[in-house]
Parts: structure tokens; C-alpha cells; sequence
């Protein structure tokens, strides 16, 4: 968009007098902000409204991705970069007297997903806008995001995230556009005069869905797509079946909070709530649009693709049907086809316990219509599947078994297509936790690897490194990420090595302020930054990372003249708050830290930071500041990880266990390029099933262990109430479920490995170079081509503009 600094600055003023009545110069922070954000979104409001009518002008294929989660981030920096303003708007504010980056950080971050696949559905959302392909998102709208983390004596202290008490300025409230979801009551069939069954109701509990819109701007390309996040309100009276207040007031529980747990599913009849709410208001506004269009239904898999991201949104099979056979009445096997023509299914976990699996009779009686319907498909299922396959196959998949609904297999016999999010997590859906579909739908079953926006984790996240690609290869790899392996023909250039570590510094220079900031430590930016950023999680082993760090520190208490590269370990990460072991593990982190970081025979050597409140915002500092990517999960347990790909295009060098993407990473970048350590997937599914694995033995017999983990409970670290023994006991009196004992020397071998190597300055930038030039097959927009080419069938789309 072509914008002069004085029509810009012209355009702030009005804007900031017509919404406070006096000048901005007696403007508050916040509001200087609002106007700011409101005046992009006037910008955006032009191509926004030409895209949509674009896309219902020549009928385009639109996609609708369905999450519970979206983790956009903040917005006015990106919105204002893709639009092409950003230098305009930083000089207008300049000139004015105001500074960017401040009225920027007074933005709120809606934390409105658990972690990695709330972040992916953004990243999602970016490359669709980016390349000109019409993809919708549809979630909720939560009053309360992800709760704010804070730490009161080491331990995680969690408080409501409220963050829509100041004015949200993306969004759009469409009171055009409402629907209603009904909950509970009785339902029953009737033929009518037209011969036809009709679905009838009475005592349902009608909630009024509202949708909020807010643009999802393109790079550069006058695209502006669409997230449509829903909200739960109390119906007029006519319409909520005149129930009273004290009967209405469970209504606006159901978009109030968001769940934080992102690994162990619990049947809570709330969130089953949520879930079908967001379904039926998302399902219903698509339905809507083909009435109003006169689409015929039959045409609808021409024209819309619904992604079910995760099992959360499953419920958009029967859903889907219900409409078409009850509002539509089509046949069931019509709707059959257009519903599994329709609808396509990724998975994002292996974890059982994170299975969605919801008692029949909760789902009966709080969705009575959709239950109806369920047991329909799997009625058809069975009796379909069984003299094809037999009872053992036909059982292991069908959607009802022992009184639950099988989410998973709902979603996979309602899709054409049913993904993993990286090559072994994939391989490992297909030969282990869908294995019997795998057998009765191989022609389901694909890859898709995740990947990340480059423009906000590199353009916006590190200005200094985009700068130098610019320099050094042009500035094609921004609408083509595949450009940036031209980088790699500089891996010898002494210049450029040198302008990157220069960068790279720059960068911790400025996280190793706001850490002094923030947590009151200092750090020497020369040491080693090395990195954890995750959910706590068992699995992701963040207790892995903090034994060596206990390691190292009994080392140097036995030898303080020891020769250990200075390192800084820096940790963000939130745990479910139910998640005891989790904040067991952030606890005795917290503890060691204290311990470390005061301890004056350590000094540089070691430092520990652990971040409060860990999400995008916080990401954007820490992540170019990277030298060490800790991605040390046990192999076959992290689907993909998508921070291992933000922090290689940083230059971080990876630390890896052959998990998730981190294969793929370690295929693109080369062996030499990156550490990997520990167990591979086929030997752990071995020591699983050999039944050998002895934790104990591992204590007894190896000193550096005995050490370490006598340390967790000797009082070495202070004031730990049983956290510590907690640790120690879940590593050797429960036999250590994720093998971190097992894999701890190879670990420690790779953390001197990379000592060696960053005493080699030249080549430890070198490999970072080399990173950076191999990470574009991570780029969100690949994947994206991908999921448009093979599941989705769209194609990108020119917008046309008026006049
Ligand atoms: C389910 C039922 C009830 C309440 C909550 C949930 C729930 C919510 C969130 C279950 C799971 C999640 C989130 C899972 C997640 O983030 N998975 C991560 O997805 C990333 C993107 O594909 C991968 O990179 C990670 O490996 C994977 O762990």
C-alpha cells in the first residue's frame, strides 16, 4: 500500500482527536496505541472488504480451519510490515515525537492457545493471506486466555489472563452474523406432510453464537483473509425459550475461559460444550453463506474445505450432517459424501493420554441430536467394515467402544485425508497408534511437516540478519524462501561470518538487558545462550536439560578451574496447572538457579534464567538471541516441535534427540551441522517392549548420575520442600518413564561437544550460517502449498481492485 509520512501523520492526528477529543501529544501510552491500531486497521479495511468480495465474485475454494486455538501475536507490527507501512508509520511517529517500539509493546498478546498448536494455526493463517489463497479461521473467542505465569518463591503462581479489559482494536463484531447452538433438551423424529423425518426439539438451552473478525493481512499482496473467533451470549428472550436468568447463567461460561491443559484430556462437560459450540457456529455461518450464494449442495467439496485441527473440532462430522439432513434434506448418503469430501483431519499427538474419549452418555445428553447421528456413521461403519475385515479391526476403530465416543476415529472416518505433522510422527501413526486404519484407509494417510512464518520469526523477530540476507542475496528469499540457500555459497566468506556473529551478539546484547531487567541477573552476552523454550512436559524432558545443568555445576564445585565455555541456560515454559511433576520441575529449576547463579566459584561459567510467563511475545526476544536450540524430547514422543525450525532460521545451533522434525532438520542441514544425541524411535519402541530398562542400575552404577541425582535430595539445592525427591523418585523408584537416565551421557558428551566447538568462533558461526541457509523447507508457506495441493485443492487467487 502506497502511503507518504505526511499523509500518515495527517491521518494519526484525526485519528487520535476524533477518538479522545484532544491532541495526541496528551495522549497515554495505551491510548496513543489504540489510535495507531485502529488507524492500521482503517488501512487494512480497503483490501480486507476487496478480498472477500473477490473471493464470492469468482466463487473461489475457501478453506475454513477449525482449531480451539489461535496464537496470533501481537499484531500491529506485523499487520503494518505486511501491509508495507511499517518504515512510513515508524518515521510518521518519529516525527511526532513518539517512538514505535513503545506504543508496540503496549499491545496486549492474546494468549488464546496452549503452545505449538495454537502457534501453527497462526503461522497457518499468515502463509494462507500470503499466498493469496482464501483460508478462513474459525475458534473461539476467550474472555480469558492462557493464564499469566508468575513465579512467588520458585514456584509457578498462576493468574487470569484478562485480556480484553482494554479495547482490542483488531477486531469486528458482526451482529449480522449470528447463529444459535442448542444445547440439551429432547429431541425426537416425525415424519411430515411432506413425508419427510423431521428433527424436533423442546427444552433446549439456545446460545447465542457472536463472531468477532479480525484481518489476517498477507505480505505485500493486498490479501487480507479472515479469523472469525466466537463468542457465547444469552439469546433475547423469544429465542432462549424464556428460561430465566439463574438458567441462562451457565451460557457465558462456555467462551470464558480457555483450557491450559495441552496434554492430559480430561471429560469435562465444559469443554465438550466449547467444543461443539465453536463446531455448530463455525459449520452454520459456512451453510449460511452457500444459501445465500445458491450454491448447490452437492457442489459444496468444490467450493469449502473444513481442517480439523487436532480431534478438538471433530464434532464438524456429525454436525456437518445434521445440517445437511435435517436444514438441507439431503439423504444420508448424500450428506456422507459431501461431508467426507468436505472435511480433512490432522493429528497432533501420540501421547494416549491426550486422546479425546467422551462418555456417550455426556454427549448424549448434552447433544442429543448429534449423538443420534453418531451412532448412526458408526452403525454404517461397523457393518460395513466388518465382513470386509473382521471383528478384531472393526472393534479397535469403531467410534463407540466401552462407553466413550472415540474422537479420533471420528474424525478419521468422517476426513479424506488424515495427517501427522512431521515424517516419523507420521510413520509412527501409521504403523503404531492408527495402525488398523492405516489398513483400512492407507489412501487417507499423508505427511505434512510443519513449518513457521519467516516473516515474523526472522523479518520482524531479527531486523540485524535481515538486513544481511538482503545484503548478501537480495531480498528475493522474502516471497521465496527457497532463495535463502543461495546463503550458503558465504559459509566461507570471512566477511560475512564475521557481520553474522556481530548480529547474533547484538541480539544477546539486548536479551541479556532485558533479562538484567526482568529478573535482576546478569549475563556475559560473550557466553553461550542456550535455549529451552517449550511447555513443561515429562516427555520434552526439561528435567534432561536441568540434570546436566546440576552436573556441571557438582563439576565445577569439584574443579573450579574446570574448562567449561560460559554458558547461560535459559528456560521459558508453562505447566498445566494441574500438572504436579511438571511444577515440581519448574520448582527445583527455580531453586538450582538461586543456587547457581549467587554461587561466586561458578561465576561466568554457568547462569541460569528461568523466564516468567513464557509466549510469542517473549519468543520474539529470545529467539535470535539463540546459540543452542534444546529440542531433547524422547524420540517418537514430540509430533514435530516447531521451535526447533524458529531457532535454526536464528542461527541456533541444534541439540537434538532424532524426534519429530528435528530428523528432518538434521537431513536439510547435514550431520556436521548439528548435535544429536540419545535414543532413536525404533530403540526406544525396543527397550518398551524388551521390559529390560533398569533406572536403577543406571543410579547405582554410574557416579555422575549418583551424584547428580543424590544432589536432588541432599539439600545441595535450597529451599526445596520434597520437589527434589519428587525428581529422584520418578527417575529411579519409578523406573524413569522417558528414559532420561538412559540417554543422560550421551547428552553430556554432546553439551562438551558443543563447548569444544564454540571455542572455534569461525566454525561454530559458520554452522549457524549454515542453519539459517537450510531452514526454508520450514517455511509455513511450503507446508502450506502442500496442505493446499493435496488435501485442500486450492489454489492462490489475484485480487481485483476497484476502479
Ligand atoms: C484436549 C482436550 C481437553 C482439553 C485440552 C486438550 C488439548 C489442548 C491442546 C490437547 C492438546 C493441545 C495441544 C497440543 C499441541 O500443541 N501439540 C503440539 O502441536 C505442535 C504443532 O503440530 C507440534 O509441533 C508439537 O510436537 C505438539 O506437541
Amino acid at each position: 500500500m502506497e502511503l507518504t509520512t505526511k499523509d500518515f501523520i495527517k491521518d494519526y492526528k484525526n485519528q487520535f482527536q476524533s477518538m479522545y477529543a484532544y491532541s495526541y501529544e496528551e495522549g497515554s501510552t495505551e491510548q496513543l496505541y489504540n489510535a495507531l491500531g485502529l488507524l492500521v486497521k482503517n488501512y487494512i479495511s480497503t483490501p480486507w472488504k476487496e478480498t472477500r468480495e473477490t473471493y464470492i465474485k469468482n466463487s473461489v475454494k475457501q478453506v475454513f480451519y477449525f482449531s480451539m486455538e489461535f496464537l496470533p501475536g501481537r499484531q500491529l507490527k506485523s499487520n503494518a510490515y505486511n501491509l508495507g507501512l511499517l518504515d512510513t508509520v515508524k518515521e510518521g511517529l518519529t516525527e511526532l515525537g513518539l517512538s514505535f517500539d513503545e506504543l508496540s509493546e503496549a499491545e496486549v498478546d492474546p494468549a488464546l492457545g496452549n503452545g505449538g498448536l495454537g502457534r501453527l494455526a497462526s503461522c497457518f493463517m499468515d502463509s494462507l493471506a500470503s499466498l493469496s489463497m482464501a483460508g478462513n479461521g474459525n475458534g473461539i473467542r476467550y474472555q480469558y486466555g492462557l493464564f499469566r505465569q508468575k513465579f512467588v518463591d520458585g514456584y509457578q503462581v498462576e493468574l487470569p489472563e484478562n485480556w480484553l479489559r482494554y479495547r482490542n482494536v483488531w477486531e469486528t463484531s458482526n451482529d449480522k452474523s449470528t447463529c444459535m447452538v442448542r444445547f440439551g433438551g429432547n429431541v425426537w423424529l416425525e415424519r411430515n406432510k411432506q413425508g419427510y423425518l423431521e428433527a424436533k426439539y423442546e427444552n433446549t438451552l439456545n446460545v447465542l453464537a457472536v463472531p468477532y473478525d479480525t484481518p489476517m493481512v498477507g505480505y505485500r499482496n493486498d490479501k487480507v483473509n479472515n479469523l472469525r473467533l466466537w463468542s457465547a451470549e444469552i439469546p433475547v428472550e423469544e429465542e432462549n425459550n424464556y428460561h430465566t436468568i439463574e438458567e441462562t447463567e451457565p451460557i457465558k461460561e462456555i467462551t470464558q475461559v480457555l483450557y491450559p491443559d495441552d496434554s492430559n484430556y480430561e471429560g469435562r462437560l465444559l469443554r465438550l460444550k466449547q467444543e461443539y459450540f465453536m463446531v455448530s457456529a463455525g459449520v452454520q455461518s459456512i451453510i449460511r453463506h452457500f444459501r445465500k450464494y445458491n450454491v448447490p449442495r452437492k457442489n459444496i467439496p468444490d467450493k469449502v474445505a473444513i481442517h480439523i485441527n487436532d480431534t478438538h473440532p471433530a464434532l464438524v462430522v456429525p454436525e456437518l450432517m445434521r445440517i445437511l439432513i435435517d436444514e438441507e434434506r439431503l439423504s444420508w448418503e448424500q450428506a456422507w459424501e459431501i461431508t467426507f469430501k468436505t472435511c480433512s483431519y490432522t493429528n497432533h499427538t501420540i501421547l494416549r493420554e491426550a486422546l479425546e474419549k467422551w462418555p456417550i452418555d455426556m454427549m448424549k445428553e448434552l447433544l442429543p441430536r448429534i449423538y443420534m447421528i453418531i451412532e448412526e456413521i458408526n452403525r454404517r461403519f461397523v457393518e460395513n467394515t466388518l465382513p470386509l475385515y473382521g471383528e478384531r479391526i472393526t472393534w479397535q476403530t469403531a467410534i463407540l467402544q466401552n462407553g466413550v465416543v472415540n474422537m479420533a476415529h471420528m474424525a478419521v472416518i468422517g476426513s479424506h485425508s488424515v495427517n501427522g505433522v512431521a515424517q516419523l510422527h507420521t510413520d509412527i501413526l501409521m504403523n503404531d497408534v492408527l495402525k488398523d486404519f492405516f489398513e483400512l484407509y492407507p489412501e487417507r494417510f499423508n505427511n505434512k511437516t510443519n513449518g513457521i512464518t519467516q516473516r515474523r520469526w526472522v523479518h520482524l523477530a531479527n531486523p540485524g540478519l535481515t538486513q544481511l540476507l538482503d545484503d548478501k542475496i537480495g531480498e528475493d528469499w522474502k516471497k521465496n524462501p527457497s532463495e535463502l540457500k543461495v546463503f550458503k555459497g558465504q559459509e566461507k566468506d570471512k566477511q560475512t561470518l564475521k557481520q553474522l556473529a556481530a548480529i547474533k551478539l547484538e541480539n544477546k546484547k539486548r536479551l541479556a538487558d532485558h533479562i538484567e531487567k526482568v529478573k535482576g541477573i546478569k549475563v556475559n552476552p560473550n557466553a553461550i545462550f542456550d535455549v529451552q523454550i517449550k511447555r513443561l512436559h515429562a516427555y520434552k524432558r526439561q528435567h534432561l536439560n536441568l540434570l546436566h545443568i546440576l552436573h556441571r555445576y557438582l563439576e565445577i564445585k569439584q574443579n573450579p578451574s574446570v574448562d567449561y565455555a560460559p554458558r547461560v541456560f535459559i528456560f521459558g515454559a508453562k505447566a498445566a496447572p494441574s500438572y504436579l511433576y511438571a511444577k515440581q520441575i519448574i520448582k527445583v529449576i527455580n531453586s538450582l538457579a538461586e543456587l547457581v547463579n549467587n554461587d561466586p566459584d561458578v561465576g561466568d561459567k554457568l547462569k541460569v534464567v528461568f523466564f516468567e510467563n513464557y509466549g510469542v511475545s517473549l519468543a520474539e526476544k529470545i529467539i535470535p538471541a539463540a546459540d543452542v536450540s534444546e529440542q531433547i524430547s524422547l524420540a517418537s514422543m514430540e509430533a514435530s516441535g516447531t521451535s526447533n525450525m524458529k531457532l535454526m532460521a536464528n542461527g541456533a545451533l541444534t541439540l537434538a534427540t532424532l524426534d519429530g522434525a528435528n530428523i528432518e532438520i538434521r537431513d536439510f542441514v547435514g550431520g556436521d551441522n548439528i548435535f544429536v544425541f540419545g535414543l532413536t524411535s525404533p530403540e526406544v519402541y525396543e527397550l518398551k517392549a524388551a521390559q529390560t530398562y533398569n533406572a536403577r542400575d543406571l543410579y547405582e552404577n554410574n557416579s555422575n548420575i549418583h551424584r547428580a541425582l543424590n544432589a536432588l535430595k541432599d539439600g545441595t539445592i535450597p529451599n526445596l520442600q520434597d520437589e527434589g525427591h519428587a525428581i529422584f523418585e520418578s527417575l529411579v523408584h519409578f523406573n524413569d518413564e522417558y528414559f532420561v537416565l538412559k540417554d543422560f551421557d550421551s547428552y553430556v558428551q554432546a553439551q562438551e561437544d558443543i563447548d569444544s566447538l564454540y571455542k572455534d568462533q569461525n566454525e561454530w558461526t559458520r554452522k549457524s550460517l549454515l542453519n539459517i541457509a537450510s531452514s526454508a523447507p520450514f517455511s509455513a508457506d511450503y507446508t502450506i502449498k502442500k496442505y493446499a495441493d493435496d488435501i485442500w485443492k486450492v489454489k492462490s487467487c489475484a485480487v481485483e481492485h476497484e476502479g
